[in-house]
């Protein structure tokens, strides 16, 4: 067999090759690399990144293999503004997406395109989204002008000949094409049409902008597609729980950006849960489709985490210190005068001094932060000391409890339980939240985030709440649904719950209940614990009036939340289930 030399054409695929010479076309790129995926071609991209400056390498005896990435100041987070479904009609994408015609916007991102790799490398980058071999796996392409993406890339997705390997000679991937352009927000899309199983990014070089595999094909293309397709892409973490018997509970979860998924998937049960173990399936996306015995299935279609740096630290997620401290790429954070990585919340002692997340000197007297609220980590997750075997089952894992969970200093208690599969779909649907860094702009502010897939889910979202709907036909043993919040205060604005490791209390009643091992009270808004049979012995600081406060239904509150709940049914009226404004006037008169 002949041996290919680095960034050699490893396929005989004709319609990827056709389409790799279309877009080279477009681009004009100097030079094209095709990726591999292998251990020496990571090296030999690593010391081009950082020869270029692209990263720093991190002190490797304190960090080894971990690198350090600076974004353009610009360019922090996702931008839903620029963020475009191109589908047929606009009716099709719905109000909360952003629309344009797609032959419009296919002209206008050729013409920004064009020649916007001269004097550059266009790298290809073939994934799987997936366990190789899964029924639920999918391939894309992406073709990227960015070597932090294709470094990025390389630990998100199983990257490489494996993808080609999956493909074979068929002609269904998605197809990703990225330029950086000139990092401008003016010259920002990050445009995806559905119908095409293609996505177009330019103008960014951060995270979900540009990590076409993640947001792009795993939720937004992938919601898509999983309507008509009859299974569901969300954006949920999934967990097992293992009890000290040995018995698994897989349970998914979906809160919005920054509100807690990583920290759920990975927490380390408080010592009074002797035997209890918590294993890591996915922490930020899941496919799930009903499988033959009647239970859904969760695959991660990611091999990867792109994780909120701050607040990561030994009492928060233990776990994740470790994960993060090998071969690692952060990007934002401060950088140390010799060359270690800090950020606001970090174990140990605050720097004399460091260079920001923008690269300016900094020091504890200083009034901005040192890294960046939305400075992250990347990593593989077979650095996670918890990943469950499972997150490599092709045939993924069946679904005991979904949670929904939004980030509310008010209104919404700890945890309930939904009554049936339509209220939780109500439950899910209605959910608030307040925005975060993760995406540009209006942070604090609280909004609907249905399930968490406000930003990802590219079609009508009252469309989205009927395949909700209708998919409890195909599950015989349809998951039980509930609702939580973490970040409930009180008037001294202190959280309520103490959050991260103690949520196994939460977890535990979950279940418990699915399990029919536990009793509930009924509240107006669902299934509620019993203070008297809830779990809080070995808590400090926690007490019975704290929980009650914690799951307090405060009445002024859900006229408000009613209110806030009406604009968003009002907004999607045309498309909207009946189904759940019948279960909107249910909780009327139960309240
Ligand atoms: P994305 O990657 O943006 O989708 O975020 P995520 O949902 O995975 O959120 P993550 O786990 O990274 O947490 C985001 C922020 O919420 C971090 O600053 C955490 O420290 C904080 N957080 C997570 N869990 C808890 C909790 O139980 N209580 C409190 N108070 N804060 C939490
Ligand atoms: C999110 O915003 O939900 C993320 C981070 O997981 S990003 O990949 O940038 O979208
Ligand atoms: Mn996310």
């Amino acid at each position: 067999m002949r041996v290919l030399s680095l960034g050699e054409c490893n396929t005989t695929n004709q319609a990827v090759l056709r389409w790799v010479d279309e877009m080279v076309a477009l681009c004009k790129p100097d030079e094209v690399f095709w990726c591999n995926g292998s251990a020496s071609e990571r090296e030999a991209l690593l010391d081009a990144a950082v020869e270029k400056g692209i990263l720093i390498r991190l002190n490797q005896e304190k960090l080894p293999g971990c690198y350090y990435h600076r974004s353009n100041p610009n360019d922090v987070a996702r931008v839903e503004q620029s963020t475009f479904i191109c589908t047929i009609d606009a009716e099709q994408a719905g109000p909360t997406n952003n629309w344009m015609a797609p032959k419009e916007m296919y002209q206008k991102l050729r013409a920004l395109s064009a020649g916007a790799m001269q004097g550059r490398t266009l790298y290809v980058v073939p994934y799987l989204m997936g366990p190789a071999g899964s029924p639920l796996a999918k391939v894309g392409i992406e073709l990227t002008d960015s070597l932090y993406v294709v470094l990025s890339m390389g630990i998100m997705t199983r990257m490489g000949d494996i993808a080609f390997e999956q493909l074979a000679e068929d002609d269904e991937f998605n197809r990703g094409l990225h330029c950086m352009l000139d990092i401008h927000p003016e010259r920002r899309y990050i445009a995806h049409f559905p119908q095409d199983n293609t996505i177009i990014s330019v103008g960014s070089n951060y995270g979900g902008n540009v990590l076409l595999g993640k947001k792009c094909l795993a939720l937004r293309i992938g919601s898509y597609l999983g309507r008509q397709e009859g299974w569901f892409a969300e954006h949920m973490l999934v967990l097992c729980v293992e009890s000290p018997e040995g018995e698994k509970t897989y349970v998914a979860a979906a809160f919005p950006s920054a509100c807690g998924k990583t920290n759920f998937a990975m927490m380390i049960p408080p010592a009074h849960f002797k035997g209890w173990k918590i294993a890591t399936i996915g922490d930020d996306i899941a496919w799930m489709k009903p499988g033959a015995d009647g239970r859904l299935y969760a695959i991660n279609p990611e091999a990867g985490y792109f994780g909120v740096v701050p607040g990561t630290n030994s009492s928060s997620n233990p776990n994740a210190v470790e994960m993060i401290s090998h071969d690692t790429i952060y990007t934002n954070v401060a950088l140390t005068p010799d060359l270690d990585v800090w950020w606001e919340g970090k174990d140990g002692p605050v720097p004399r001094e460091c260079l920001d997340w923008r690269g300016n000197k900094w020091t504890p007297a200083s009034k901005e932060k040192a890294a960046h609220p939305n400075s992250r980590f990347t990593t593989p997750m077979a650095n996670n000391p918890v990943l469950a075997d499972e997150a490599n089952d092709p045939l993924g894992v069946p679904i005991s409890a979904i949670i929904f969970g939004g980030r509310r200093r008010d209104t919404m208690p700890l945890i309930f339980q939904a009554f049936n599969w339509v209220h939780g779909v109500y439950v899910g649907a209605t959910m608030g939240s307040e925005m975060t860094a993760a995406a540009v702009g209006g942070a604090g502010q609280v909004r609907r985030d249905p399930m968490a897939m406000l930003p990802f889910c590219a079609y009508h979202m009252g469309d989205y709440f009927r395949h909700w709907i209708n998919m409890h036909r195909l599950i015989k043993h349809p998951p039980r649904i509930f609702h939580v919040n973490w970040f409930r205060k009180n008037s001294h604005s202190e959280y309520l719950w103490p959050g991260f490791g103690e949520n196994m209390r939460v977890l535990k009643w979950v279940v418990d209940r699915c399990r029919g091992r536990i009793d509930a009270e009924e509240s107006a808004l669902g299934w509620v614990p019993s203070s008297r049979t809830f779990d809080l012995s070995g808590m400090s600081g926690m007490t019975p009036e704290r929980f009650e406060k914690a799951q307090e239904i405060c009445e002024d509150e859900w006229r408000r939340e009613l209110v806030l709940q009406e604009e968003l049914f009002m907004r999607l009226y045309s498309h909207l289930p009946k189904e759940l404004i019948f279960q909107r006037e249910l909780l009327m008169a139960r309240l």
